[in-house]
């Protein structure tokens, strides 16, 4: 699937400052747990989301159900600080769960491990730099065994996105019981490495194959080139998680540019959204993530179900790889003629602009180079290069 939509989103997106870390710190603690009692997104419409995702291009779908502020956004059996306590009560959760299904986009959540607002979680606010007396992992495990059952017995999550795991009150032990409880409750479940402890910080890979966890999350960054083990950056369109008024957005250049080179270094790319108070996502958003699903439409194929490389990513270029095929993603080319050392145990049959002109191309002491008729204008210029055999085992190339 390649790319998924990552949401943050509840009461806080009233005051517009960051999910759980603003609580106890520009937001006072008191405030920041009754917001719920204003919260009332009247133009929420999970239809709208969903429409916004899949034209975006993106396959599957991440929304927080309860971050570190304890909040959860549907109504559990286990805590009173949810969805009904709020003036808009109706179950968004089950909306957008239900929309993904229309829509035929896989529906996945995010749950915090910690929680700075439960009594019977040991740590507390501002980030987690407090202790709680009523603190008894005993207690809270139950709890969160409980909300993730319902989210997968009652809401069918196919992916479970764990975070908040770095804290003390939780342990590697705990990490391989909750794993193995969730796997009984569906083997087929995706739980991301944050389940345990063997996360390497926001490089995101996992330390070693001890540590629990069917993919790694690097954060806020493309992640580093691996096509053995599965991971997925999680990078924000803006810069905080949650909705902030006039946050800075990313340039079509630099969505397309990160999740190119994700795709190229053999990982997905889960880009988040913060939507609005009023339950809308902020319009300019929805057209930047339009912008990128535009592309997708004309050169998907180089991206969906490949394998990232041969040719590792670097500033110039990245590479996809499926079949017989490979492709060239140029960024920001405009010469007329591109070179590269391309391995000698391949035949080329064809080169082209992926659905657009063939290209002339000659390979003489293992350097392959490519004549473009034209000038090319692109932010992405995407060469498909045939070859005579399946390329998808060829050995990596680090570009000199
Ligand atoms: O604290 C969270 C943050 O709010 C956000 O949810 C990100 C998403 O990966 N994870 C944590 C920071 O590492």
């Amino acid at each position: 699937m390649k790319f998924g939509m990552f949401v943050h989103w509840g009461p806080v997106s009233l005051k517009g400052t960051e999910i759980g870390w603003s609580r106890g710190r520009e937001v006072p603690i008191d405030e920041y747990d009754n917001l719920y009692k204003n919260f009332n997104p009247t133009k929420f419409n999970a239809d709208e989301w969903i429409k916004t995702l899949k034209d975006a291009g993106m396959k599957y779908f991440v929304i927080t159900t309860r971050h570190h502020d304890s909040f959860s956004i549907w109504p559990t059996e286990f805590s009173d600080y949810d969805i009904t306590a709020t003036p808009y009560k109706k179950d968004v959760l089950m909306e957008m769960k239900k929309a993904c299904d229309k829509y035929g986009i896989v529906f996945g959540t995010y749950y915090s491990i910690c929680d700075w607002k439960h009594p019977d979680y040991p740590l507390g606010s501002p980030g987690g730099k407090t202790k709680k007396e009523t603190g008894d992992m005993e207690k809270f495990i139950p709890f969160i065994k409980g909300q993730t059952k319902e989210l997968i017995e009652k809401y069918n999550t196919k992916i479970l996105w764990f975070d908040g795991e770095w804290e003390k009150p939780w342990t590697h032990e705990m990490g391989l019981d909750f794993y193995d409880y969730l796997k009984g409750l569906d083997e087929n479940i995706l739980i991301n490495n944050r389940v345990d402890k063997g996360r390497k910080g926001m490089e995101g890979i996992t330390i070693s194959n001890e540590f629990a966890g069917d993919f790694a999350t690097p954060e806020q960054r493309v992640g580093t080139y691996d096509i053995e083990n599965p991971w997925e950056s999680c990078i924000t369109i803006c810069n905080q998680w949650a909705w902030k008024p006039n946050d800075k957005m990313k340039s079509l250049e630099e969505c397309l540019f990160t999740l190119i080179k994700t795709v190229g270094g053999g990982g997905n790319l889960l880009f988040n959204v913060g939507p609005m108070p009023d339950g809308r996502i902020e319009p300019r958003q929805v057209e930047r993530l339009k912008e990128m699903g535009d592309w997708l439409d004309k050169y998907g194929e180089a991206i969906y179900d490949t394998k990232g490389g041969p040719f590792k990513p670097n500033e110039q270029l990245a590479s996809t790889r499926k079949g017989n095929s490979i492709y060239l993603h140029l960024l920001n080319f405009n010469q007329n003629n591109f070179e590269i050392q391309f391995p000698e145990n391949i035949k080329i049959k064809n080169c082209s602009v992926l659905n657009g002109e063939i290209l002339n191309f000659e390979i003489t002491d293992k350097l392959l180079r490519i004549d473009f008729p034209a000038e090319q204008k692109e932010l992405v210029t995407v060469v498909k290069i045939e070859c005579d055999k399946n390329v998808e085992n060829l050995q990596s190339i680090d570009l000199k």
